[in-house]
């Protein structure tokens, strides 16, 4: 079938190379053409028939028709999987690097020691802050044992950053004793658990900080 429509294009072809052919050299190109069709027709006969015969001639049980299938379409299913695979994992392997990169960089981000700054605002040696509990920013903090919590007293007056509270007193954990206008004092908590603080100059100043 595809041989034949293949010949009448060529028959078409050699019609458009005719055009500038005299009568006689016509009639004779179409006898070859017709000749070369006939040849096409016989040998599609001829080469066609033998590759249809031994599928009839011999008969493939179910099963191996069915394995041979699915053998087929298995191996072309993994070629096509190993083309595309090839191409795509050269990229999602990158990808994956770049990922348990970034995974491993913030673990160790997370697992480095950090420093939380909590300013001592201007302001805060007068009454008021504590309505809104910013007398401490930020008044509460959650931070990992080993972390450190530095104080910036951007005040303009002097106040201490005293662990415990204005009820209890000074608990002794931690003291920056006066801390002067523009000094910062720092502290590191090496052990979990919830520490309350306060100003002892002013005592509505009151902070916490929360260690995992
Ligand atoms: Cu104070």
């Amino acid at each position: 079938m595809r041989i034949k429509l293949l010949d009448l294009f060529n028959v078409t072809r050699i019609f458009q190379v005719m055009t500038s052919m005299d009568k006689a050299a016509i009639v004779f190109s179409i006898a070859i053409a017709l000749v070369g069709v006939g040849i096409a027709a016989v040998g599609d006969s001829v080469d066609y028939s033998p590759t249809t015969t031994p599928s009839v001639s011999t008969p493939i049980s179910e099963s191996e028709t069915s394995s041979g299938a699915f053998g087929a379409e298995l191996s072309a299913k993994i070629r096509a999987e190993a083309e595309a695979g090839n191409s795509v994992s050269a990229d999602s392997l990158q990808d994956r690097q770049a990922a348990a990169d970034k995974a491993a960089a913030q673990a160790a981000a997370d697992a480095a020691p950090k420093t939380v700054i909590v300013d001592i605002p201007i302001g805060t040696a007068v009454p008021g802050c504590e309505t809104t509990n910013a007398c401490f920013s930020p008044a509460m903090v959650s931070i990992n044992a080993g972390d450190t919590v530095e104080w910036a007293n951007i005040d303009t007056a002097a106040h201490t950053v005293t662990g415990g509270s204005p009820a209890m007193g000074p608990s002794g954990v931690f003291d920056s004793s006066l801390l002067m206008a523009s000094a910062n004092y720092a502290f590191t908590f090496d052990e979990a658990g919830s520490y309350d603080y306060f100003c002892m100059v002013h005592p509505w100043m009151v902070g916490s900080v929360s260690v995992n």
